[in-house]
């Protein structure tokens, strides 16, 4: 082999290491394997087996995806927060009646909460006030607005353990509702170094203190006995704590639980494979007060990719196993627009979901939906019917984050009979307009009757 010869395959081996990168191949310095992230927690495995975590497992790490970083980021970014804010202040239609609601609600006194037991509706009523007065200042940089929220922030109360037997119920509720309206306060404020601390603060305490409540016990045995919006409220709340305070080691361990939890129960144990909701229409728009916010937050980061997690068999009351699963993004997975189109697919004409399974009349967040999916149908319905228009209870940030991606309505093509054979549901209606003649046959089967418990009407094939 002449001199030449040996330069061209020294050039292309050179050219060949270089393809394939040092950090795959060369042991580092400290001797640890190399700068990988084999369970892609977003935490480096050198830097977990420095940490002690587990490198093969995406639920246990020092942090969850730290490199997802800056505030805001949840519901939006800086920029658009910015669009958001001067849209709000150059009193746009579209912005302002979601604002004043909330800021509304930011004037109220704080409700007292004096009991022994933790209380889960005073808790909820507090941060919905904490987040209005949170987004008041935000935009009008009133200091009345900012002495309010740091006020609610002192009398807050995170001791869910001592909560009494009959508010069982409404703490998996109310206190996830309140984790996801800290977490969106959180989110804007967090520039606020006093602010950011006491909410980082009580945020980081009552999560730990619900997990604790509900993995053993009276609380553990709530979640395995509903299996319902319950599971998905509560597993959402602490998602959305995972994914805002997500430089804690906490924070992977709610982030895997709360997704996995959140979507196994509302897709698949509550929802037929036609769309539907075995607790009724009711229980789906308020599951929808805590999954929406979650899953565009959790959108956000994924930008349409699935990534592994493990899930949690806590509260899995069928054969559960634990182990790492892909998820996909949320936004793009197509049983969420078949479950938000069984909703309206079995809507009274007046917009209200029909009062089946231990339900009121209730609208569903058809804006906020709409925005997110790019669903015509659905802002038809946020535009046109009296009852249901602008509906955004207890979601007016979402609203407020997403009202820039609105589509332009469209009215649903109208079918006289709809027959819903997974669901065990058919509609007859003659327009889609609020004086339509309508009928209602409601004879559910298989999950849509079995896993209704607690909201189940078992009246079967009733008009
Ligand atoms: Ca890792
Ligand atoms: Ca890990
Ligand atoms: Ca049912």
């Amino acid at each position: 082999m002449t001199a030449r010869h040996i330069s061209i395959w020294v050039i292309l081996a050179c050219l060949l290491m270089a393809c394939a990168g040092p950090a795959d191949t060369e042991p580092t310095d400290s001797g640890l394997p190399p700068d990988l992230d084999d369970d892609r927690d977003g935490v480096l495995t050198s830097v977990e087996l420095e940490a002690g975590t587990d490198p093969m497992d995406p639920s246990s790490a020092p942090a969850w995806q730290p490199q997802w970083s800056g505030h805001p980021r949840l519901l939006f970014d800086a920029e658009t927060w910015s669009q958001i804010k001067a849209s709000i202040l150059a009193e746009d239609p579209a912005y302002l009646p979601f604002y004043d609601r909330l800021k509304q609600a930011g004037l109220r006194e704080i409700a007292p909460h004096e009991e022994e037991s933790f209380m889960p509706r005073l808790h909820e009523q507090n941060s919905r006030t904490l987040l209005g007065a949170a987004l008041t200042y935000a935009v009008e940089e009133d200091p009345a607005a900012r002495t309010h929220v740091l006020d609610l922030l002192s009398v807050m109360r995170s001791d869910v353990g001592t909560l009494s037997i009959d508010e069982l119920d409404g703490a998996t509720i109310h206190t996830s509702e309140a984790m996801i309206n800290l977490c969106q306060a959180y989110d804007l404020l967090a520039a606020d170094e006093e602010i950011e601390s006491a909410l980082r603060e009580h945020l980081r305490a009552v999560a730990a203190e619900w997990m604790a409540f509900y993995s053993q016990g009276l609380g553990q045995a709530v979640l395995l006995l509903t299996q319902n919006n319950h599971n998905i409220k509560g597993a959402s709340g602490l998602a959305m704590v995972g994914m805002t305070l997500n430089d804690l080691p906490e924070a992977a361990g709610y982030v895997n639980y709360g997704l996995h939890d959140a979507w196994y129960f509302l897709t698949e144990y509550q929802s037929p494979v036609g769309g539907g909701q075995a607790e009724g229409p009711t229980y789906l728009a308020y599951s929808a007060l805590n999954y929406l916010p979650v899953f565009w937050a959790y959108h956000r980061f994924a930008q349409g990719e699935s990534w592994p997690y493990k899930n949690s068999c806590l509260h899995r009351n069928e054969a559960c196993e634990e182990r790492i699963v892909e998820l996909d993004d949320p936004l793009t997975e197509s049983i969420l627009p078949t479950i938000h189109a069984w909703w309206r697919r079995i809507a009274m004409p007046s917009g209200y979901g029909p009062n089946i399974e231990d339900s009121n009349l209730h609208c569903l967040a058809n804006g906020a939906i709409a925005c997110m999916w790019q669903d015509g149908e659905a802002a038809w319905r946020d535009s046109q019917l009296s009852r249901c228009a602008g509906h955004a209870w207890d979601t007016e940030m979402l609203r407020l984050a997403v009202t820039h991606r609105m589509p332009e309505p469209e009215e649903p093509a109208l079918l006289e009979l709809d027959v819903m054979p997974e669901a065990g549901q058919a509609v007859f209606r003659t327009s889609w307009q609020e004086d339509a003649i309508y009928g209602l046959l409601n004879g559910e089967h298989d999950l849509a009757r079995a896993h209704g418990f607690g909201h189940e009407q078992p009246d079967a094939t009733a008009f």
